[in-house]
């Protein structure tokens, strides 16, 4: 009697057991662990994107999702602003609820961003601001920013057509530009904008007028539209980025214009931003967009290297401009200085696969 029962005993301990070991073991509940621990070790980034306006925006939106991956050890949330600075405040707001780890900014405009970024501040979430600049009066409510230098983008290219035209002789009083702006209040707009009329001021190029195009294409058809009404005698169109550019010249061509580099001979030449679109590029190759300066979109990898170091406690630079160059139909202009730099000047001899790095 004592015998079976201790029998029965031990199968109920062995199965007991059986059940244990599997539960504990179950690959299922081993995948449940492991994710745990990733997204309780991940870092979670707060991205507040200004928009989808153009092929730049898009890549950049793309490299920083492409950065910013579970494998890479991270969680991502993006939030599109659709260019309203209204929804990036309530997008860093919520960021804040959420206790982010860190607060990724890609600003519309540079200014109004004070309070919001005071209050994260106070919450003790670093802030990190990429592309465009914002302006505020107290600095430390932002750890550090990366991007472009939007302003000598602007003088490289106008430094450009500078060289072309006097190669071709042809005198700055019969040049007669029109520059489609981007996003007004944006840094890159403010900086591009100043590069063409700073030269255009000391070249005595005359230009004619500058009107926003919103970095789009279609702003860009419609904005040129009208000036090719206004005016008789454009020759030069300065776009602020390769969407507008685009859409220039849909407008030209419809108007039963040319595009291309005879400017005293009754073409318009366009000169451009970005380097990203293929098509943009593709007429850099046939001759329809005469250069391109050169903006690099991929900053997710550069914004990934200021949070490791933040996070092994590291102090970045408060600025980090990237190097930046020109693209062009020929070689006729070799390099560009200004201030005495020399950027090389990429001849665009085929199209597809990357530009940037
Ligand atoms: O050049 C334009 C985009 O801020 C650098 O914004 C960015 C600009 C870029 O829409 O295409």
């Amino acid at each position: 009697m004592m015998a079976r029962k201790k029998f029965w005993v031990a199968v109920v301990v062995i199965i007991l057991c059986i059940f244990i070991f599997l539960g504990r073991e179950s690959p299922q509940t081993a995948d449940k662990e492991e994710e745990e621990t990733v997204t309780e070790e991940s870092i979670v980034v707060g991205f507040s994107q200004l928009g989808a306006e153009s092929d730049w925006r898009s890549a950049n939106s793309e490299s920083m999702r492409a950065t910013f991956t579970e494998e890479n050890g991270y969680k991502l949330i993006f939030e599109d602003g659709q260019q309203k600075q209204a929804n990036q405040i309530m997008a860093i707001r919520t960021f804040i609820q959420q206790e982010v780890d860190y607060i990724v900014l890609a600003p519309v405009t540079e200014t109004g961003w004070d309070t919001v970024l005071q209050e994260a501040k106070d919450a003790g979430i670093p802030v990190i601001i990429v592309d465009r600049m914002v302006n505020v009066s107290d600095e430390s409510l932002f750890v550090c920013w990366v991007g472009s230098d939007f302003e000598l983008e602007g003088r490289r290219a106008a430094e450009w057509l500078n060289q072309y035209t006097q190669i071709h002789d042809i005198p700055p009083e019969e040049i007669n530009i029109v520059n489609i702006q981007g996003t007004i209040g944006a840094s890159a707009q403010i900086g591009r904008t100043k590069g063409l009329a700073d030269a255009s001021r000391s070249n005595g190029w005359n230009l004619l007028e500058a009107v926003p195009g919103d970095f789009t294409r279609a702003k860009g058809r419609e904005v040129m539209e009208s000036l090719l009404k206004k005016y008789n005698n454009i020759n030069v169109v300065y776009c602020e980025n390769d969407n507008e550019a685009l859409g220039a010249i849909d407008a030209i061509e419809t108007a039963g214009k040319r595009v291309g580099s005879h400017i005293t001979h009754g073409e318009i030449m366009v000169i451009s931003f970005d380097g990203v679109n293929q098509e943009a590029m593709q007429h850099v190759k046939d001759g329809k967009i005469r250069c391109i300066a050169e903006c690099n979109p991929l900053h997710g990898p550069r914004v990934r290297t200021i949070i490791e170091m933040l996070e092994e406690g590291g102090v970045p630079d408060k600025f980090y401009y990237v190097e930046e160059g020109m693209y062009t139909h020929d070689d006729t202009v070799k390099s560009v200085t200004v201030d005495g730099k020399v950027y090389p000047v990429t001849v665009v001899r085929h199209v597809g696969g990357e530009n940037f790095h």
